[in-house]
C-alpha cells in the first residue's frame, strides 16, 4: 500500500464507508472499484464519525482501516472524519473519480464539479445490519424469548387442537 507522498499517474479512485464486519458486498464494490483505475483510495469512517452518521460499528476503525488496507488494490486508506471533507480529498490526492453504491445515488451529485461521479448496484441479500440481526437472533438470552414464544404458541394449539 502506498503512503500519501507517492502520486502515481493514472486515473485515482475514491470512495468512503463504514466498512464494520466487512463482507461480501464490501469485497465486490472495492473489487469493481480496482478495475476502474489506476489507484484506489477508501476513506474509512473513524469510530466518531460512525456514531455522527447514527452508526455504532462492532469492529474499532483501526480494525477496520486495517482489513481494507490488506485488500488487493487498494492503494490507500484514510480515515473519514466527517461529511464535508470529499472535496478537500478529492483535490489533495487527484481524484479522478468518486464512486459509492447506490444506495447513495444522488447524493454526492454536487461533487460533479470536482470529479466524475458514479453510483454502482450494491450487492443484494447482505449488510453489516443484517449480520448484526443475524449474530442478535443467536444471542442466548434472544433464544429464552424464543424458546418461550414456541411453548407458548405449542401450548395454544395443543388447546385448540382439544376443542375441536
Ligand atoms: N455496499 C454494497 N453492497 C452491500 C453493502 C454495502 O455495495 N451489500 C457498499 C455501499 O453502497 C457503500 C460501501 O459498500 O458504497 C460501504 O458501505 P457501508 O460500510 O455501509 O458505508 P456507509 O454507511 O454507506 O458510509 O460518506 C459516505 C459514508 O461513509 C458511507
Amino acid at each position: 500500500m502506498e503512503t500519501t507522498q507517492e502520486r502515481p499517474g493514472g486515473r485515482t479512485v475514491l470512495t468512503y464507508g463504514t466498512f464494520d464486519l466487512f463482507h461480501i458486498g464490501h469485497l465486490r464494490l472495492i473489487e469493481r472499484l480496482t478495475a476502474m483505475g489506476d489507484r484506489l483510495i477508501v476513506g474509512v469512517s473513524s469510530d466518531e464519525f460512525n456514531a455522527a452518521k447514527g452508526k455504532r460499528s462492532v469492529v474499532s476503525y483501526e480494525d477496520r482501516a486495517a482489513i481494507v488496507g490488506a485488500i488487493r488494490g487498494v492503494d490507500l486508506v484514510i480515515p473519514e472524519h466527517a461529511w464535508e471533507q470529499k472535496a478537500a480529498d478529492i483535490a489533495e490526492y487527484g481524484v479522478d473519480v468518486f464512486v459509492m453504491g447506490d444506495d447513495w445515488r444522488g447524493k454526492f451529485d454536487d461533487l460533479e464539479e470536482l470529479c466524475e461521479v458514479v453510483y454502482l448496484p450494491r450487492t443484494v441479500g447482505v449488510s453489516s445490519t443484517e449480520i448484526k440481526q443475524m449474530l442478535r437472533a443467536l444471542d442466548p438470552a434472544h433464544l429464552d424469548e424464543l424458546q418461550s414464544a414456541v411453548t407458548s404458541l405449542t401450548n395454544l394449539l395443543t388447546h385448540y387442537r382439544d376443542l375441536t
